[in-house]
């Protein structure tokens, strides 16, 4: 029996190291290298080739390196009736909290005046706003997002929260489902997205629900570059209506260089780093979930195929 490692982001290494300690018996195998298909019982992916998955007969079970699927659901030829699992947790939620955290306070603080004033040699001084009169939106109310609430409440900022459904956590003021968006938005002074993408979240920031957001708002984007119009964003800050955007994941990745979200001086970039699968916390969850698939039990992650997450 073997697993199929895949991912052009990724480095195999730790996650064969891994693989030869906790679960000697699995055959690890790193694409293009993939010897008999008929060996490979599970995938271990990240934005796999379309077409990949569905060469691998004996497939048991796809594993995601990521806690989004939208890479793996995008082929079009996905085997759909192979189980898809996807990480849960497994080390991300600290890191998406951090990158968040960091977003929210460099905004909170007006970090994004100051580098536009540094630009200019300028030495403007702005009363610094209480975090209790700071209003925060999170878009998505999953494992990433209710731990970042968690983190961000005890400083004191306002949080209101969004999700498909309905969902309470202590401290938020919850919205959900289309009718709630609109008002939450419009009471999101710093937002933050962590939504899974599907066909009920593209583009759910587009030109109308950006100019939902309060005058002067900030975006921070770790979720993926589809939730947001890429252009309406640009209008929305050249019209002054927006303050700034910390950007994490966009339509095309590797940014393009001609892309004018470089260049652009309220925008600030990262390369879809606000959380990574680190092999040795994740790897643990990744091998119970095979051993669970192996008991005939439910893994743990196991994505709706139909629901996108
Ligand atoms: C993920 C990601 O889905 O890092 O885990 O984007």
């Amino acid at each position: 029996m073997a697993i199929l490692f895949y991912s052009e982001v990724d480095d195999p290494e730790p996650w064969r190291q891994a693989f030869a300690r906790d679960l000697p018996a699995m055959a690890f195998r790193v694409w293009p290298d993939v010897g008999d298909v008929d060996d490979i019982a599970y995938a271990l992916v990240w934005k796999p080739q379309p077409g990949l998955l569905k060469t691998l007969p004996k497939l048991k079970a796809i594993l995601s390196l990521g806690a989004g699927v939208d890479g793996i659901l995008a082929d079009s030829e996905l085997p759909r009736d192979v189980p898809l699992i996807r990480l849960v947790d497994a080390g991300l939620a600290q890191q998406m909290s951090e990158y968040a955290l960091y977003g929210a306070l460099h905004f909170h603080r007006q970090m994004h005046v100051y580098a536009l004033q540094q630009r200019q040699a300028r030495w403007r001084m702005f009363e610094p706003v209480a975090a209790s009169r700071r209003s925060v939106g999170v878009m998505g109310l999953g494992v990433m997002g209710s731990d970042f609430v968690r983190k961000l409440a005890p400083l004191g900022f306002r949080v209101l929260g969004y999700s498909r459904t309905p969902s309470a956590l202590p401290g938020v003021v919850s919205f959900h489902g289309e009718a709630g968006l609109r008002p939450f938005l419009e009471q999101s002074e710093i937002l933050v997205n962590f939504l899974p993408l599907t066909g009920e979240t593209r583009r759910i920031l587009n030109a109308e629900r950006l100019a939902w957001l309060p005058r002067g708002a900030c975006i921070i984007n770790l979720a993926r570059g589809g939730h947001l119009d890429e252009a309406a964003l640009l209008a929305v800050l050249d019209s002054g209506h927006l303050g700034g955007a910390l950007l994490d994941v966009f339509d095309r990745e590797p940014l393009p260089p001609e892309h004018p979200f470089w260049r652009h001086p309220q925008i600030f970039i990262t390369p879809h780093i606000a959380a990574w699968a680190v092999a040795e916390v994740a790897v643990s969850q990744v091998i119970e979930n095979i051993r669970r698939v192996e008991r005939g039990e439910q893994p743990l992650g196991l994505v709706m195929i139909e629901r996108g997450y």
